[in-house]
């Protein structure tokens, strides 16, 4: 996290940050000023015009045509300044330029996916080039979501069965936060992921790096990433059951009976998480994993085999 901006805003990261704080810090500033205006001719005129005499009758007060044409006047043209600066910044902000670099992101209680334009995957970092402008596809596998990066000032929702998308240009290579910022269940808060800024000539090689076949483990370790919110392996209660030491043991289910914690069983429980629910656990398990290849099921299984 960027934590050395101001107490007010975060550090400023992306191209277009710095106008849309040059807007908020007008509109912070004259707010404040017609603020402290209106309240301090208020406490004038409360302490200037009491009522110091029981007989005292004040004089008609009559229209001030002046004063209300100023009060009309001076409201709408700071409106309409806010409304047309906030207007441009809007549009530039909502435009990605046309040769953005695509990647898809996909939101799902409680993880993020990124998919870039290569095919490669990846969850809860989101790697991207500085100084290039990358738009991002966003939906959602199953309830509302919120993109929000406040280091770039970009914040979009995610909502399911539509698309929403934001653009961005990272101006110094470094660690952003990701936050999730609609409620969405239990481990809301714990929906985080980072932006990972790196040169355009690191970037490429992540890509080439990433695209190399990993051994089933460390694919499955990788992929494992995005269940670590339900799912620990040290033991520790989560969301759902601990996932370490688990290979070749008995587990109760829910209706009763047992089952063997195999390769299968194992198969069975990601593509089909419904059909047999752990003991004291809710079945809660997102259903969208069963559009797994079979190489990223065989990574999984053999990563929850190898743990000890
Ligand atoms: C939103 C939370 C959540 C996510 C994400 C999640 N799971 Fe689960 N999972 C659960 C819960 C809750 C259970 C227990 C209830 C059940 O069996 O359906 C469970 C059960 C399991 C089981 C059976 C465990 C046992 O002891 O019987 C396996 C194996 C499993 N999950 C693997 C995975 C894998 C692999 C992923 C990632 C690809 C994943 N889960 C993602 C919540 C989740
Ligand atoms: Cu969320």
């Amino acid at each position: 996290m960027g934590d050395s901006g101001s107490i007010w805003l975060p550090d400023a990261m992306s191209t277009f940050a710095g106008e849309v704080d040059a807007l908020f810090w007008f509109v912070f500033w004259t707010s404040t000023v017609l603020f402290v205006a209106v309240i301090g001719v208020k406490i004038y005129f409360m302490i200037r015009y009491r009522r110091t005499d029981d007989t005292y009758v004040p004089e008609p007060v009559h229209e001030s045509k002046r004063l209300e044409a100023a009060w009309i006047v001076l409201p709408t043209i700071l409106t309409l300044i806010v409304f047309t600066w906030g207007f441009q910044v809007f549009l530039r902000i909502s435009s990605a330029p046309p040769d953005s670099y695509d990647i898809t992101v996909r939101a799902q209680q409680w993880s993020w996916e990124f998919e870039y334009a290569e095919g490669v995957t990846s969850f809860s970092e989101l790697y991207v080039p500085v100084g290039r402008p990358i738009k991002l596809m966003m939906s959602s596998e199953d309830v509302l979501h919120s993109f929000f990066i406040p280091a770039f000032r970009v914040k979009m929702d995610i909502i399911p069965n539509r698309y929403t998308s934001v653009w961005f240009e990272v101006t110094e290579p470094g660690e952003y936060q990701i936050y999730c910022t609609e409620y969405c269940g239990t481990e809301h808060s714990g929906m985080l992921a980072q932006v990972i800024a790196v040169s355009e000539v690191d970037f490429a090689a992540w890509l080439v790096s990433q695209n190399q076949d990993l051994p089933p483990v460390e694919l499955g370790e990788r992929l494992f990433e995005q269940c670590a919110i339900c799912h620990s392996t040290n033991g520790e209660r989560l969301v759902g059951p601990s996932l370490d030491a688990r290979f070749g043991t008995m587990r109760a289910l829910a209706d009763g009976s047992t089952v063997l914690f195999d390769e299968d069983y194992i198969r069975e429980s990601i593509v089909n998480p419904a059909a047999k629910v752990a003991e004291g656990f809710q079945p809660i398990m997102p259903a969208g994993y069963s559009s797994m290849s079979a190489k990223e099921l065989d990574g999984l299984v053999a990563y929850l085999k190898s743990l000890e």
